[in-house]
């Protein structure tokens, strides 16, 4: 078989952070710098109103489930059901003042720690079916909301949407969350969070040691926090502009922040080269869901004069939204209004497809040997004696 020549590795590659490096495979999604997203062939498009846990058969099976399979797979997803009341005490004792994101991890490493098996499906499927709850009792106990019991029963993200209960909390949260949790799942092998994942899992550290590895990653802001700062970008531009008819109002304002050495949250994308099609779905869900709240339609103004004004950068080489663009606005709009917590609702969603990614590594690939141990290698630049 032809081994064929995939990238060329020359000096001023080493400061690029390994950017575009093809370093292995990942056969859970994909992200197409013109068609975006899609997972097991699938446009996220075509996914996107499904129900989740039919989303999350596929990136462990590879197919879409019919009925009985699906009935069977929510049937074992929730014998690996527990809500742990240790896990409560757990986060009683956390500081108060740190971020979410901290509670988050150590949520996961509590969790490990009591429920882990050292079986990669088991594992897998413990993440699935209990990361919802468990982020549940972080928004709880973190700021104080009443502790309201689980009902599995009454669906995946359901009993998620149940479980918390912010101040002015809308109905319509429900039909966010099933959206926002199935864009979230996956992005390819290489981002930075799943990567680490992988990495980590590939010492044979537990899913739950990984999935720590990789959440620690995703709580970097130019990672995984970026969506908390993308709402607080829109929430800045609406204090300073409100929601103007005149787009020229806007481009002008975004042009001063240009000028002064910021950049346009929610723009550009290091893959993509067309507007995240994941952005294009909630800025239609948003239409549907909250269509008139002030944020969201700054967000919508913004997203045809952001892209008129950086389409004129040349440097700028993709001048479209990224999903962050909308995201903050619509969480926002339905009730969950402290953007700090909105890169753990993006972690509870990462976790999902980096758990399938490392089921595969360690279980499938290599016809079932497992994935070699991650292990790069670092040019020494320092003296040599
Ligand atoms: N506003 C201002 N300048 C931007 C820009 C933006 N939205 N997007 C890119 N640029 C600038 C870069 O800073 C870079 O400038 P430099 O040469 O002076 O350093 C130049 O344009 C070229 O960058 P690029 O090749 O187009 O993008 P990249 O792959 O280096 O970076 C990203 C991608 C997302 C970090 C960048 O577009 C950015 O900073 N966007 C704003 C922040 C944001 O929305 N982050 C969320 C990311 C979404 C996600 O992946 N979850």
């Amino acid at each position: 078989m032809e081994d064929k020549i995939l990238f060329e590795i020359k000096e001023s590659h080493l400061d690029t952070g390994l950017r575009g490096f093809p370093v292995g495979t990942c056969g859970t999604s994909k992200v197409d710098p013109t068609k975006g997203l899609s997972y097991r062939g699938y446009f996220i498009k075509e996914l996107a109103r499904k129900r989740p846990i039919e989303v999350i058969y596929l990136l462990l099976n590879g197919e879409l489930p019919d009925e009985e399979q699906f009935k069977q797979f929510h049937e074992e997803l929730l014998t690996h059901y527990v809500d742990d009341p240790g896990l409560v005490k757990h986060l009683d004792s956390l500081p108060k003042n740190s971020h979410p994101m901290n509670w988050f991890i150590s949520a996961l490493n509590y969790y490990g720690m009591i429920h882990n098996t050292k079986d990669w499906r088991k594992d897998a499927l413990k993440v699935i079916i209990n990361i919802p709850t468990l982020v549940a009792r972080i928004y709880q106990v973190y700021y104080g909301w009443e502790r309201i019991n689980p009902k599995p029963e009454l669906g995946y993200m359901e009993n998620f949407v149940h479980m918390i209960s912010p101040p002015n909390k809308n109905p319509k949260l429900i039909d966010l969350m099933n959206v926002f949790d199935i864009l979230h799942y996956d992005h390819g092998g290489g981002n930075l969070s799943t990567f680490v994942g992988k990495a980590v899992s590939s010492g044979h550290a537990d899913m739950f040691e990984s999935l720590i590895g990789a959440m620690c990653g995703l709580a970097g802001p130019l990672h995984g926090k970026a969506n908390q700062e993308c709402f607080r970008f829109i929430q800045e531009c609406y204090d300073a502009i409100g929601t103007p008819d005149d787009e020229q109002v806007i481009i002008d304002y975004l042009e001063k922040l240009l000028a002064s050495g910021k950049v346009i949250f929610g723009f550009g994308h290091a893959v993509l080269r067309v507007e995240d099609t994941r952005a294009t779905i909630l800025y239609e869900l948003g239409k549907e869901i909250s269509a008139t709240d002030p944020y969201f339609n700054l967000a919508l103004k913004i997203r045809t004069a952001g892209t008129k004004l950086l389409s004129q950068k040349e440097k700028i080489s993709n001048p479209y939204p990224n999903v962050d663009a909308v995201t903050g606005t619509l969480l926002n709009a339905m009730g969950l209004t402290d953007s700090n917590f909105y890169t753990v609702l993006f972690g509870m969603s990462r976790c999902i497809g980096i758990a399938c990614q490392i089921y595969h590594d360690r279980v499938t690939a290599r016809n079932g040997k497992g994935n070699p141990i991650v292990r790069p290698k670092y040019i020494y630049t320092g003296p040599v004696r």
